[in-house]
């Protein structure tokens, strides 16, 4: 099954539209799995896919460590994101896109930075031949983002736009199987939903802790909303998640 109908189908099932970023920190092996394993379970119901990041996969690798992490949320039949922000030359974006297709991810993020050849070229390559799906990141929620993603770019002879426009571009002509902006600037939401009509999902991260305002972020147009901290370090994560659902 192909990572967008395993997306939607967990979704339905859920009634959710809500992803788990499980980004917990820690310095003990057993403990940072043990704990991440525990909220992935106790959240599952209410979510439709997790997204692990570099904070997981620095502590634990993958072999024997993150790979665990991804078959639950598999038996929990949620996929499993990778949040590697792709963005090299095409021989390292491709070495690790192997690695976490054999660790058993149904997705990455990725940069469109790097450009399609050479760059990001091969991990659409390797996604479409094995159905996992490719997100590109096309503006962050971090206060900074704006001093890249809304510079005014050139566009080969036509009129000029506006950096993250043209990224947006770029991840339909691409064939991107969603793209992430940041929840914090609803009306980037509003416009870039305009720029791809329904057809593409957008992942919206930054809600509660970084300041976004999750219905905000749904009413511009988001389809899924990345949820971190505001779940796992909640005095009830399975509480939280649900709260977060509920909105969706
Ligand atoms: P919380 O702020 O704890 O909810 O975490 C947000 C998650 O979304 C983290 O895993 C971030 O790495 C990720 N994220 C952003 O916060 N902002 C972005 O612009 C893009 C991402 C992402 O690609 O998921």
């Amino acid at each position: 099954m192909s990572f967008l109908e395993k997306i939607r189908r967990a979704s339905e099932k859920n009634g959710s539209r809500i992803v788990l970023a499980l980004d917990l920190e820690g310095t003990e092996r057993k403990q940072l799995e043990e704990a991440s394993v525990d909220i992935l379970r106790n959240t599952s119901q209410h979510l439709c896919a997790v997204k692990i990041n570099r904070q997981l996969v620095l502590a634990l690798g993958l072999k024997g460590g993150v790979d665990s992490i991804v078959q639950v949320a598999h038996q929990l039949s949620l996929p499993a994101i990778m949040d590697a922000k792709l963005n090299d030359v095409g021989h390292t974006n491709e070495f690790m896109m192997r690695s976490y297709i054999e660790a058993g991810f149904d997705a990455v993020v990725a940069s469109p930075v790097a450009g399609w050849e050479g760059g990001l070229d091969g991990v659409f390559k390797l996604a479409n031949s094995h159905q996992k799906g490719v997100l590109l990141l096309v503006y962050m929620s971090n206060p900074g983002a704006a001093a890249f993603y809304s510079l005014t770019v050139g566009n080969g002879g036509k009129k000029p736009g506006l950096m993250f426009e043209r990224l947006t571009e770029l991840a339909v002509e691409w064939g991107a199987h969603g793209i992430v902006v940041g929840a914090t600037r609803p009306e980037i939401i509003s416009h870039v939903r305009e720029l791809t009509g329904l057809g593409m999902d957008i992942y919206t991260p930054g809600v509660a802790v970084q300041g976004g305002d999750a219905k905000k972020a749904l009413d511009a147009g988001a389809d899924y909303l990345i949820v971190g901290r505001a779940i796992y370090n909640a005095d009830d994560p399975a509480k939280a998640a649900k709260n977060f659902r509920d909105i969706t």
